[in-house]
């Protein structure tokens, strides 16, 4: 019988793997439903290891979503190490998911998450180990849609061969419509199979499907066009855009795992998009226009989600947060209401102002003053005026000294090397930026036991950014910059034992950068490495550049292209680029005059304080910016009224509490955690555990490592 829970034959191998906690799933609100319930059924894979992939917003969203429709299932699976993947293939089992131990190729729907370009390889393994072939042409009727979505799937050509639909952008409303569509198709049969649901997901302007499409090239090697197939499908398929973030509070009941991960923290997304306008940021440029969530809905969200958890930690995340129109009342908020209750809060501190110090302060009002992160990202004022970066020296070693005056002893200053433009100079420059800062941080703390960590990350140009048509700095030159940088700070005795210094070698940057601006052609070295063993390429100690070199030599130069030919070539505008025919918002023209601006070192103000710039994006999506002030209050949290969304996630997450010992097929009965859904009856959210509430953190913590 389909869907059958594979953990008997799993639990025996487990003893063999290295931290075996990682595939047995039952966190902290984890859910498992009955399968013969669902008429959907969705595997969500994060293509990576559990540790990154568990905390990962966008699939703990989606999760959650799916899972409240009555009808549908949703289970998680992430990327099993070459360890497991051994024992897998020697005793024949399949990929599973980790709620209930299904087999991937069961579910309806595999939908992978993208947020960067260096798990491809990880997704070939998983479906190999599903038993789904891995070009969606060869796949039958049985098999699972495969789609994927994410940041990373904004240019998906690369891997067009092995999906059979991507989402572009917000995933909220996009997996509900797919969910429809395929319900109803089900429900009459599966007319005309796999091709006729995939073209009626692209008729509704839900999926880009690459089948779809023909791109045919020039003598040259570029590419000649990319033009539709069938008459059905828009030319240019567009992403998708939630409008109002306050409807969409999610996740309301985050899990908890059991093993380590990267974070175990209350998440709490406090607005999407961004409009600083930062030329190299592809995630900013994609996720336009801001839209920010109100005070109110923060304030309850950190509440609820505090209950469900357990969790003594929040972190108010966004691409930048401390630009949230109500920030300063989050925070003095935030801190008044959890003074005594030894609840930490976070803020991901990025831009370079004195008043994210004061924000900091506000957040570390108990706790400890241990380390503050600015990103600065150029090394000289030209480079960052050439980025987009608008912050002085003297901007740097004013926060910094003000952060050093209020106890703060650690300030980590993150910057990109191979930038545009950039010089060995530029780059030299972050080592007079470091010393100023440690002079600034002895001055105005009066100690010397100052540090200053510098972390250094390759630049890689991204598709829809302004940068999408620059030539990437090879490995050679960024090595090169950073050893000189290297030895420049070693041999300052003032400052070589305050500064520390991180950095990766360029290489792997070279291959991000291939697969990011890659066409269809990139598909086939993807594919030869992974058969050549390429297993978790985001991984140091797995990535290897030789293969991929070797891949690209075997596959792209009989083309007439080759690694460099992707990686540093720089295009022209006219250029037809691999994802010109998917439809970020952004005009393509206001990108090339930005890129053009850049070269001129003009810097470009935020849209959000100013008028618009017609980047295109508002109007072509029927979007705007959404921000404060809101007249809103962030607590006490009253008044939120039975049906609200906020009551809902409450109930959502007192019935959802029940499943955190689950394992296997010691399912919880589905029909529990919709009909609380549904009677929208549940606790208020002013209301704690002693209301009436289910949401005992006690409880939740109890299946919580200590
Ligand atoms: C902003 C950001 C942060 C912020 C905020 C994170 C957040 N909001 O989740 C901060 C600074 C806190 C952060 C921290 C970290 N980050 Co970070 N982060 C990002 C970044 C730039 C954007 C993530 C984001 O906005 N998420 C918001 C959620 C809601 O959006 P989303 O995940 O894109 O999902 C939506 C859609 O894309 C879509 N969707 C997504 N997947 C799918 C799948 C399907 C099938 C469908 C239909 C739709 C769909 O639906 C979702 C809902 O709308 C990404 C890179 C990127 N471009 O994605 C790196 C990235 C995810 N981070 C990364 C890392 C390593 C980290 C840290 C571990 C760093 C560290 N050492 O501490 C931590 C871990 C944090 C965590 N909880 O996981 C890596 C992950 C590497 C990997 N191997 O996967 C990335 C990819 C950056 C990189 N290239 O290295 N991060
Ligand atoms: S269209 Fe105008 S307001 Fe909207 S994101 Fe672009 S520049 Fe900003």
């Amino acid at each position: 019988m389909s869907g059958q829970s594979l953990f008997a034959r799993l639990e025996p191998l487990l003893p063999r793997v290295r931290r075996p906690v990682q595939y047995v799933g039952g966190e902290g609100n984890s859910i498992v439903k009955p399968w013969d319930a669902a008429v959907v059924r969705w595997a969500l894979m994060y293509p990576d290891a559990y540790e990154v992939g568990l905390p990962n917003q966008g699939l703990q969203i989606l999760y959650e979503i799916l899972n409240e429709q009555p009808d549908v299932l949703a289970e998680r699976t992430y990327s099993v190490w070459p360890d497991l993947e051994a024992l897998l293939r020697e005793h024949g089992l399949p990929q599973f998911t980790v709620d209930g131990h299904r087999p991937v190729g069961d579910f309806d729907v595999f939908g992978v998450s993208f947020s960067t370009e260096l798990g491809y390889t990880n997704m070939l393994t998983a479906l190999d180990l599903a038993g789904i072939p891995l070009y969606a042409e060869r796949r039958g009727e049985s098999d699972p849609l495969v789609v994927a979505g994410g940041h990373a799937a904004f240019n998906p050509e690369p891997i067009a061969g092995f999906v059979d639909a991507v989402v572009l952008g917000d995933g909220e409303q996009a997996v509900l419509g797919i969910t429809d569509v395929i319900r109803v198709w089900k429900a009459a049969g599966a007319p005309g199979g796999r091709t006729e649901l995939l073209a009626r997901l692209a008729r509704r302007r839900l999926v880009y499907v690459p089948a779809f499409y023909d791109v045919t090239y020039r003598p040259d090697g570029r590419i000649q066009a990319v033009t539709a197939n069938r008459a059905d499908v828009p030319a240019r398929p567009s992403k998708h855009t939630l409008s109002d973030l306050d409807a969409w509070p999610y996740p309301k009941a985050p899990l908890v795992p059991l093993a380590e991960t990267v974070h175990e923290r209350l998440s709490v997304e406090i607005f999407r998009g961004c409009t600083r306008g930062c030329r190299f940021c592809q995630a900013g440029m994609i996720t336009r226009p801001v839209r920010e969530r109100n005070i109110s809905t923060v304030g309850a969200m950190i509440d609820v989600g505090l209950r469900a958890t357990g969790f003594n930690e929040v972190g108010l995340l966004s691409l930048s947060s401390a630009d949230h129109t109500e920030i300063g009342e989050i925070a003095t908020g935030l801190a008044d209401r959890y003074e005594n209750e030894k609840i930490s809060l976070s803020l991901p501190s990025t831009r370079v102002d004195a008043f994210n110090v004061t924000l900091a302060n506000e957040f570390s009002r108990n706790g400890r003053r241990s380390g503050l992160t600015f990103a600065p990202e150029g090394g000289s004022e030209r480079l960052r005026k050439v980025i987009n970066k608008m912050v002085s020296a003297e901007d740097l070693v004013r926060t910094v000294s003000t952060a050093y005056a209020h106890g703060w002893r650690q300030v980590k200053l993150y910057f990109m090397c191979g930038l545009p433009t950039e010089t060995d100079q530029d780059v030299l420059e972050i080592a007079d930026l470091a010393r100023e800062v440690i002079r600034a941080g002895r001055r105005a703390s009066g100690h010397r036991d100052i540090r200053c960590t510098v972390s250094i990350g390759g630049f890689v140009p991204k598709p829809h950014t302004p940068f999408q048509w620059v030539g990437q700095a090879s490995h050679e030159v960024t090595d090169a910059r950073l050893k000189l940088l290297r030895d420049t700070v070693r041999a300052d005795k003032e400052i070589a034992r305050a500064v520390g210094f991180r950095y990766h070698d360029g290489r792997p940057g070279i291959i991000e950068g291939l697969l990011a601006r890659g066409d269809r052609r990139v598909g086939a070295v993807i594919e030869r490495v992974w058969r050549e063993g390429g297993r978790f390429d985001g991984w140091n100690e797995h990535f290897s550049f030789e293969r991929w070199e070797s891949a690209c030599a075997a596959e792209l130069v009989p083309l007439g292209v080759s690694l460099d030919w992707f990686t540093t070539r720089e295009r022209d505008e006219r250029e037809v680029l691999a994802w010109d025919h998917l439809d970020a918002g952004l005009d393509r023209d206001w990108l090339w005059a930005d890129w053009q601006e850049s070269l001129r070192e003009t810097e470009l103000d935020d849209c959000r304080w100013t008028p618009c710039y017609d980047c295109g994006v508002c109007p072509t999506m029927g979007t705007d910016t959404q921000i404060g002030p809101t007249g809103r209050s962030l607590l006490p949290v009253v008044g939120v009224s039975a049906g609200s969304p906020m009551v809902a996630a409450a109930a959502v997450a007192a019935a959802t509490v029940q499943v955190v010992d689950v394992v296997g097929e010691d399912v919880v009965d589905a029909v529990d955690v919709v009909e609380v859904v549904d009677g929208a009856a549940g606790p208020g959210i002013g209301d704690g555990p002693a209301g009436g509430s289910r949401l005992d953190p006690a409880a939740v913590s109890s299946g919580t490592p200590a």
